[in-house]
């Protein structure tokens, strides 16, 4: 079930999922920020960070435990067996129709900017281009020295670093890290003058993806989240559609 929360009262009228307003700046938007997060892919399979009550734990340690910078360090063996495991369990699965809906969004505006904390490459499954992958793709290894970069979407990953021998860790963004270099400048550039921003999937949680509907939201945009829960961010947008993302997505254009 899809609960509707709108602060445009002319919205609340019984069944009507997506509001009067929300549709028609759907259809005369020009530059549109999406924001995404683990939920979009939630109805793939791919289970969320945090959400549900429970938080994702890895052999006794909470993600941002094993996720984390410190733990490059300190046991990259173990967090290489981490991200090996979730990389053969994403081999299989699927976009959804949330992720199916966005890549059709590409057609409809002048500008669609997509900005992805997923590390799935779902996305681009779908036909997503341009991806802004704010938090780096768990089918990347880095070299942990001299960045050299290397697919593992088609074979495994060099024992080291080819150019430079050194060690090779997940191309992913861990607490404490920086995001990849211009990422998150670009969609700055992009949140302050879009006109239409969707938050979808996320729990807000994690900056400085989070500050980015915040950006929309000062630059005048309308700000949409789709979420089965509230978020920190719910109080900040125009309107919050309470369900999931591969349910009401496809309501929102027709
Ligand atoms: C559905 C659904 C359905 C379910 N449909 N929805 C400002 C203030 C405080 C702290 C900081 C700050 N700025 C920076 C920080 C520190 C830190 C941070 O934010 N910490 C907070 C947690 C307090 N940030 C960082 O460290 C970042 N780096 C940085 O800031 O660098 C600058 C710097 C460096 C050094 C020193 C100082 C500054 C990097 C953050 C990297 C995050 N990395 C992770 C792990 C990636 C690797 C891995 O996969 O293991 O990225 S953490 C994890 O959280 C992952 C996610 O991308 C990220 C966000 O999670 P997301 O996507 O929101 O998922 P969930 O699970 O939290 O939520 C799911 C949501 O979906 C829920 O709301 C559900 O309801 C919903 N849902 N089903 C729609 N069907
Ligand atoms: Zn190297």
């Amino acid at each position: 079930m899809c609960f509707f929360v709108a602060k445009d009262l002319s919205a609340t009228i019984a069944g009507m999922q997506i509001s009067e307003e929300l549709r028609r700046r759907f259809a005369e938007a020009q530059r549109v920020l999406v924001l995404t997060g683990a939920g979009i892919s939630a109805e793939s399979g791919v289970p969320t960070f945090r959400g549900g009550g429970n938080t994702a734990v890895w052999k006794g340690m909470r993600f941002d435990v094993i996720s984390s910078a410190e733990m490059v360090e300190r046991d990259l063996p173990a967090v290489w067996e981490w991200f090996d495991y979730r990389r053969d369990f994403m081999d299989s699965i699927l976009p959804n129709p949330a992720h199916y809906e966005i890549a059709r969004w590409q057609e409809q505006f002048s500008t669609l900017t997509l900005a992805t904390q997923n590390i799935d490459g779902l996305h681009q499954k779908a036909g997503s281009r341009n991806v802004i992958e704010l938090h780096g793709n768990i089918w990347r290894a880095r070299c942990t020295a001299c960045r050299s970069s290397y697919d593992m979407s088609q074979g495994p990953r060099p024992d080291g670093c080819l150019e430079c021998g050194d060690r090779l860790r997940p191309d992913v963004v861990l607490f404490g890290e920086m995001l990849p270099p211009g990422a998150f400048e670009f969609a700055v550039e992009r949140a302050a003058e879009c006109d239409l921003c969707f938050v979808i999937g996320t729990s807000a949680l994690v900056y400085p993806a989070a500050g980015l509907p915040e950006i929309a939201k000062r630059a005048g945009a309308y700000v949409c989240e789709v979420n089965p829960e509230l978020t920190p961010l719910s109080d900040l947008c125009d309107e919050v559609l309470m369900g999931k993302a591969g349910e009401v997505l496809p309501l929102i254009g027709r």
